[in-house]
């Protein structure tokens, strides 16, 4: 009898609670205790392969999570009135729930992302896959933890390469004088003044105003940026030099992290997962022979309207350098002294780490 009575009310109760959600529209995620929304950091639009990256994480978590997590990315650095570099400090303190972002733009909290960023350093992508699966990715994700954020996975904004509208850059002394935007990591403005430029650095938002209006010279981002950028308008010279590169990086606030449970945990990071190899996979099409255009035709069933970067900014007119083994020689002699600082300050830890890493 009594167990009877337990049952009906329970049923009761059960009634009671789904009356409720359908009277008070409760989405099921936030019955659960989830937020309404996860608020994403990305610094670019979403026409750019990293926004487009952004918005195939945002769908996938919907899709693995059956709906519960709602991840909407706010392209832009709108969260950030453009400030891109404080991205990482706003994760941490739980300001912002997660972001989708460049190591560039995190350095400022996990000074170990700038090994990717010392110039002429790591000058493939077999280089680049050796150091995020090894001793330095782990370094780079470590240090995260350490600080409150919880690295899900690797993206790419890719190697960058320098534009400008004065001249073919084929030796350091092309670059004598150059008014070159840059980001505003030290490391980049000692880079360029070292090869006797002229940089000024900017947030990504008034660096496309400036190239409009002319206000600086030149520039430096990877492909994926050049192109959605339509940097040919503006700057009619590439220098193809791989000089650094740009990895991305999928993270979230860690405590509200740890609050998920493991099923979401498990979801989330496979959406991760799958949105970084998708754009990397846009980042390096027509740049590695033809493994990404492979990967994003077979494993993703996705035409890519830019499938041949290089090709395609020549179509544009714009004057495409590649650089010989000798000439890079010379930018990297050109540009020692601040690789020296920079690696004394990163450690010989570090260092010794991301050798081993890219060692044959
Ligand atoms: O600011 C840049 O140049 C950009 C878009 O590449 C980054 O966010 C690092």
């Amino acid at each position: 009898m009594r167990n009877r009575t337990r049952g009906l009310l329970r049923g009761f109760g059960c009634v009671a609670a789904v009356m409720a959600l359908l009277v008070l529209h409760i989405p099921a995620g936030e019955a659960a205790g989830f937020k309404k929304e996860y608020r994403l950091q990305v610094n670019v639009g979403p026409s750019f392969y990293w926004g487009m990256g952004a918005t195939k994480f945002a769908e996938l978590v919907a899709e693995k999570t059956d709906g519960r997590i709602h991840v909407k990315p706010y392209f832009g650095s709108a969260l950030l009135q453009g400030a891109q570099l404080n991205a990482a400090q706003m994760v941490a303190r739980g300001v912002i729930d997660c972001a989708f972002e460049s190591t560039i733009n995190i350095s400022p909290v996990i000074g170990e992302a700038n090994i990717f960023h010392l110039p002429f350093f790591i000058n493939s992508f077999e280089n680049l896959d050796k150091l995020k699966a090894g001793q330095t990715g782990a370094a780079v994700f470590g240090a995260m933890e350490r600080v409150g954020l919880k690295p899900l996975a690797w993206g790419e904004n890719g190697f960058r390469q320098v534009t400008n509208s004065k001249r073919p850059i084929e030796t350091p002394d092309d670059l004598k004088g150059l008014r070159i935007r840059v980001v505003g990591n030290p490391l980049f403005m000692e880079t360029f003044r070292q090869m006797g430029a002229d940089p000024v650095n900017m947030n990504w938002g008034d660096a496309q105003t400036a190239f409009q209006q002319g206000v600086v010279e030149g520039q430096e981002n990877p492909v994926g940026v050049l192109i959605p950028v339509q940097i040919w308008q503006y700057h009619q010279y590439v220098t193809m030099w791989n000089y650094l590169v740009d990895p991305l990086i999928i993270y979230w606030n860690k405590r509200q992290w740890e609050d998920f449970p493991a099923d979401i945990q498990k979801a989330i990071l496979s959406a991760a997962e799958e949105a970084g190899r998708f754009e990397i996979a846009l980042s390096r099409s027509g740049l590695d022979g033809d493994i990404s255009q492979n990967m994003l035709k077979n494993e993703f069933n996705f035409n890519m309207e830019v499938p041949e970067p290089v090709q395609f900014m020549g179509s544009k007119k714009m004057t495409v350098t590649f650089l010989s083994d000798t000439q890079v020689a010379a930018f990297a002699e050109a540009t020692a002294p601040v690789f020296n600082k920079w690696a004394q300050a990163l450690g010989a830890d570090l260092m010794d780490k991301a050798k081993a890493d890219m060692a044959p």
